[in-house]
């Protein structure tokens, strides 16, 4: 059967207030994200949680060439989830930029903690339908959504369960629009049908 999953993008404490790259308002969405995950666990569908876990010397810091500060660094408080996450037992981590080469905004370029490419997991549970939520909606949740667009996946983006940087003011914004623009639906949870 072809069926939906549920993924939630890079809620670590980094990405929070209080983290070394924080996301204004990040840990706001942790009550919405924990009410979609509930939806679908009920109903006994996989959710995905990726983690941004970079080396302490990558490409992607600003000292070593990049744009950002030093940030889910591997092991470290900050590359954990949100205290507030609930995630399910079964819930299927993701683990992404842990090459010191690569900044790795994508999912789709995530990989199981034991070594299997986001995508093969995909195929495997024959899902062709990914609800989206988590931080930031100008970074890795878009480059997130625009790949599983591009991969020929069903995109839904839960745009009560994004927050985005905004470097520039309205980059969430246009983010939002860009991804539509694509071919993602949105929705807020009141409109979750599963
Ligand atoms: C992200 C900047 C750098 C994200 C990750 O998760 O959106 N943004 N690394
Ligand atoms: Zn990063």
């Amino acid at each position: 059967m072809k069926s939906s999953a549920l993924v939630i993008v890079d809620f670590q404490n980094d990405f929070c207030p209080g983290g070394s790259l924080p996301v204004p308002e990040g840990d706001t969405i942790a009550d919405t994200l924990n009410a979609y995950i509930e939806r679908f666990t009920e109903k006994g569908l996989p959710v995905f949680a990726s983690k941004d876990w970079h080396p302490p010397e990558t490409g992607h810091f600003k000292e070593y060439g990049g744009v950002w500060p030093p940030h889910c660094v591997m092991g470290t408080k900050g590359a954990e989830f949100h205290p507030a996450l609930k995630l399910p037992e079964k819930a299927i981590i993701l683990i992404k930029g842990d090459q010191p080469d690569e900044d790795a905004y994508s999912v789709f370029q995530a990989h199981t903690e034991d070594g299997r490419p986001f995508k093969n997991v995909l195929e495997d549970m024959s899902i062709e339908h990914l609800y989206v939520g988590g931080l930031a909606t100008d970074y890795c949740v878009k480059a997130t959504v625009l790949d599983a667009l591009r991969e020929g996946f069903r995109v839904t983006l839960l745009l009560d369960a994004v927050k985005g940087v905004d470097v520039e003011k309205g980059d969430s914004e246009r983010a939002i629009k860009e991804m539509k623009h694509r071919g993602a639906d949105t929705i807020t949870i009141e409109q979750l049908s599963l």
